[in-house]
């Protein structure tokens, strides 16, 4: 690790356009936030900034979807939001605003200074425009289809479906966002950042430099700089943001990727008298937690900035995560996809650290990840509650029927090989934990925790107190036993407060009530020591740490999410008969390696699909496995329109013999996936992947 005095954290300013979804924390408010408190723990000098991003088109569009001014949307959605992270446990030092005017100020002297420098190609061009609202369309002012993946919602500047960065001119058909209208051309003028003559420095800085980035990160930095570098204009026509400070600007306001990154200087401007310190002082470590799509705009546009202002250090990280999907779906705000963290607080009260708890151990840090109800019910049955829960109670009551409710000695006389290996286990986990934490891997992290509660639950059944009791009349020593059992797991007990506290700050703070100890102990130094409790000391009855979630709460969640959204696809009457259905859909008898080594198992891409005649539930298709062609007839008709198969890839059982159906060979089978309630899935590689690849 490097030389380092202070450490700023920072977390992408989400939009005040709308409240805030479990997608966005588990992008970057929760690992920021566990990364945060594990510093703190450390004692070492950390800030924590964020805030809402209150201007650009996402805000406009809004307000002219609500019929409001931009200023009122911003006023509710960022109290809102601000309210949510406060619930959530999302620690920040200061939640400021873009909107602020010490904000407002603070980008434009960064522009001015820019601008001074002559950094700026001031450029007139034709852009489009929308005739019927007199508006320029940037940015997600216009929509047409893109060029990559043909989606016919792209924006102008981001295609959502695939990802792509775009233009409004590389737009097929592009159409007014405001009005539908289908733009004209018309001559307007813009300050350009050369971006391209920063290529050399962000291949050095960057390629050469920060190869320990985590690999999605590196590598869309990678092909953006492989791509070429183009200039890029940090302003917009529009009365709603940072005005730009020249003489000559009327009607022109910062781009807002431009001012939003230097929110984080606003932020920490308002937060401290220091904030130089943070900003401008080679040992300070800058570390952004963002979200995958903010990528390119916090490792190549705002390092570009910083660096051509001169005075400023750059990040030392920027641990982007993915995204995470919901059901199988992407997260869809404009159709009610998503579960919001405002409706969470009031279904779950007081179980904020178990949401805390699913999204890190689910946390999309490699790639994008699910989230489920059935997913997040069973980590908490079978891991909080089964798991660390069990363990801390069985500690307390154990303590509280054997030892008078008071801390037992620990007797060296009789200590033995299991609790030795359970008091190593502690101290390596202390050192695993920490590794983990300091290279942003939260959900290893997060496991490890859990797996040292789960030892202590085994170190527990071999150690069985509650059986030695019984025999204490025969064997007096006993006693020493169970008080050197009961001893090391109550020394655990606290050391799992201790590295429990970065994830889930409420479940420690109920431990340490229980131990009747101060926050004191939470600091991290403290972790791997046995000596944390003081023998004699008497300790508070168990408390709950998680309560089981029952079938009913989670179903209603999958109920809520799918009734209320555009997505639905079949009225939700019954999935409580579902899931019981999938509960008592037993498994089919064990087999042997042997036997499923008999499948060819292959990818394939469907090139052509129809019905077939007479069949309503047979569709014919033509599938490409790279080296030959097949024709494959599928009893999918019901659940897939041809459309929407063509170019799908596909899991094909490739060495079924031929059979004829409706008088057509077919050689090979679809695999597919069937939900309780008889929806068919697709079983699909998750990238693109060559066909006639075997499938083990
Ligand atoms: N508001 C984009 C987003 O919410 C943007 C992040 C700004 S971070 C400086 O995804
Ligand atoms: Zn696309």
């Amino acid at each position: 690790m490097s030389d380092y005095k202070r450490i700023l954290v920072t977390a992408a300013l989400p939009y005040a356009n709308g409240p805030l979804h479990i997608g966005h924390l588990a992008g970057c408010y929760i690992p920021a936030d566990i990364y945060v408190r594990y510093q703190r723990a450390k004692k070492r000098d950390v800030k924590f900034v964020g805030g809402s991003d209150e201007h650009g088109v996402p805000i406009t569009i809004r307000a002219l979807k609500e019929g409001v001014s931009p200023q009122e949307i911003v006023d509710k959605y960022h109290e809102q939001i601000k309210e949510s992270f406060v619930q959530m446990g999302i620690s920040f030092d200061i939640y400021s605003r873009t909107s602020n005017k010490v904000h407002h100020e603070t980008a434009a002297d960064f522009f001015k200074n820019l601008y001074d420098k002559g950094l700026f190609e001031e450029k007139e061009t034709e852009q489009y425009y929308d005739e019927k609202t007199k508006t320029f369309l940037a940015d997600r002012y216009i929509v047409g289809t893109c060029p990559v993946c043909g989606n016919d919602n792209a924006y102008g500047d981001q295609c959502e479906k695939c990802g792509s960065s775009l233009s409004p001119e590389q737009l097929i058909n592009p159409r007014s966002a405001l009005s539908d209208a289908i733009p004209i051309k018309k001559k307007t003028k813009h300050w350009y950042f050369p971006l391209q003559q920063y290529e050399p420095w962000l291949q050095e800085w960057l390629i050469e430099g920060h190869k320990e980035w985590k690999n999605n990160v590196y590598g869309q930095c990678k092909s953006w700089l492989d791509q070429g570098l183009q200039p890029r204009a940090m302003t917009r026509d529009s009365n709603w943001g940072v005005k730009v400070p020249l003489p000559d600007a009327e009607g022109k306001v910062l781009y807002v990727w431009f001012d939003a990154p230097i929110g984080y200087i606003s932020a920490t401007k308002e937060l401290t008298g220091q904030w130089e310190d943070y900003w401008k002082k080679e040992d300070t470590k800058l570390v952004h937690f963002i979200g995958k799509d903010n990528i390119v705009f916090h490792c190549i546009i705002f390092p570009s900035m910083l660096k051509a202002h001169g005075e400023y250090v750059l990040p030392d990280n920027v641990p982007a995560n993915e995204f995470l999907n919901i059901e199988g779906e992407k997260v869809s705000t404009s159709r009610n996809w998503a579960v919001w963290v405002h409706e969470y607080v009031k279904d779950f009260p007081g179980s904020e650290d178990v949401l805390r708890y699913v999204l890190c151990a689910n946390a999309p840090e490699t790639k994008d990840n699910d989230f489920t109800w059935k997913d997040f019910q069973d980590r908490n049955n079978s891991e909080l509650v089964a798991i660390f829960g069990n363990f801390v109670n069985r500690a307390f009551v154990l303590m509280h029927k054997l030892c008078n409710g008071k801390v037992p000695p620990l007797h060296a006389s009789v200590l033995d090989a299991v609790d030795e290996q359970m008091i190593s286990d502690i101290e390596k986990s202390k050192t695993e934990i920490e590794q983990s934490l300091e290279q942003y891997k939260f959900r290893d992290a997060l496991f490890s925790v859990i797996d040292l509660a789960r030892k202590g639950n085994q170190y527990m059944q071999k150690k069985e107190p509650w059986i030695l009791v019984k025999k204490l009349a025969e064997n007096p020593q006993n006693q020493l036993l169970i008080d050197n059992t009961l001893h090391i797991s109550l020394q655990l007990t606290a050391n799992l407060a201790i590295l429990i506290n970065p994830f889930l700050p409420n479940t420690a703070q109920k431990m340490i009530y229980m131990m009747k100890v101060v926050d004191k102990i939470l600091d991290w130094e403290n972790a791997g020591k046995m000596k944390l409790l003081s023998v004699g000391y008497s300790l508070r009855p168990p408390e709950l740490l998680f309560r089981k979630m029952e079938d009913e709460e989670i179903l209603a969640q999958v109920e809520k999410l799918r009734s209320g959204s555009a997505n639905a696809t079949k009225p939700i009457t019954n999935i409580s008969n579902e899931m019981e259905e999938s509960k008592s859909n037993s498994l089919k008898p064990e087999i042997v390696y042997d036997d499923f080594d008999k499948l060819d198992l292959r990818i394939g891409t469907i090139l052509s699909a129809e019905k077939v005649a007479k069949a309503d539930k047979l569709l014919k298709l033509e599938v490409t496995l790279g080296f030959e062609k097949r024709t494959i007839v599928s009893g999918i008709a019901q659940h897939f329109t041809p459309e929407e198969l063509i170019d799908k890839q596909v899991v094909i059982v490739a060495n079924l013999a031929p059979r004829k159906l409706k008088g057509i060979e077919s050689n090979g089978m679809i695999l597919t996936a069937e939900e309780p309630g008889g929806k068919l899935i697709l079983i699909n590689p998750a990238t693109l992947t060559l066909p006639g690849s075997n499938v083990k």
